[in-house]
């Protein structure tokens, strides 16, 4: 059994989403990071950075595992899914650019955007720009590509599409890119998309484009 250690953000949605599409047992353990539940050293044991999501494989004795594309490696590792070894490189390529450029970036811009409004011009701009040129890449590798790492549902979709399910929050006007769209939706129609998306909430529905 995992013990998911989460908050509902598109982060900890990566990995609920994984694990319904794997199928494994699983609990969520909730944080709620606005208390400070993260930096409590019970939790900072596992998790050395503070963040959320984090596990433990009850099952593998006890090991803990934080960052997301960690976890995501495992749990593909465990079942055999979503990562295919002959595909690999393809596939670590766009896991690695959501891990260190996707999720920061569009973050920033959420810091800045959403929750700052009007404090940071220079932020803002910044943020808005770099957020519509990762759209632009997207869209451009989607209109080739079926998935992020080719024609296969993979590790690297998992990982990115929680953050384009926050679009409304950074209205980039998803609708406009049409690929990147398709994509979006095809995940979105997905079962296990929608239940890991509703992990927290049973009631979230998923934005539409
Ligand atoms: N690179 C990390 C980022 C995780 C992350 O930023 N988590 C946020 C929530 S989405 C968090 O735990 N924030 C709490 C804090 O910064 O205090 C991963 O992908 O696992």
């Amino acid at each position: 059994m995992i013990e998911l250690f989460s908050s509902d953000t598109p982060n900890g949605k990566k990995i609920s989403i994984m694990l319904e599409e794997i199928g494994f047992e699983y609990k969520v353990t909730k944080l709620d990071l606005g208390k400070g539940d993260q930096f409590k050293p019970e939790f900072k044991k596992i998790s050395p950075f503070s963040k959320i999501p984090t596990i433990i494989d009850h099952s593998n004795n006890k090991q803990a595992i934080f960052e997301s594309g960690a976890i995501l490696i495992y749990l593909s590792d465990r079942s055999g899914k979503f990562y295919d070894k002959e595909n690999k490189l393809n596939i670590d390529q766009w896991l690695m650019a959501q891990m260190g450029l996707i999720g920061p970036m569009i973050g920033q811009y959420h810091y800045f955007y959403r929750f700052n409004k009007g404090l940071s011009e220079v932020g803002e701009k910044r943020y808005f720009e770099v957020t519509k040129s990762i759209y632009e890449v997207l869209e451009g590798h989607l209109s080739k590509n079926k998935y992020l790492a080719g024609d296969h549902y993979s590790i690297a979709d998992i990982a990115t599409w929680p953050w384009v399910a926050r679009h409304e929050w950074h209205d980039i006007g998803l609708k406009n890119y049409q690929n990147l769209s398709r994509w979006y939706s095809e995940i979105a129609d997905r079962e296990a998309v929608i239940k890991g998306y509703a992990f927290m909430d049973k009631n979230a529905l998923i934005p539409k484009p």
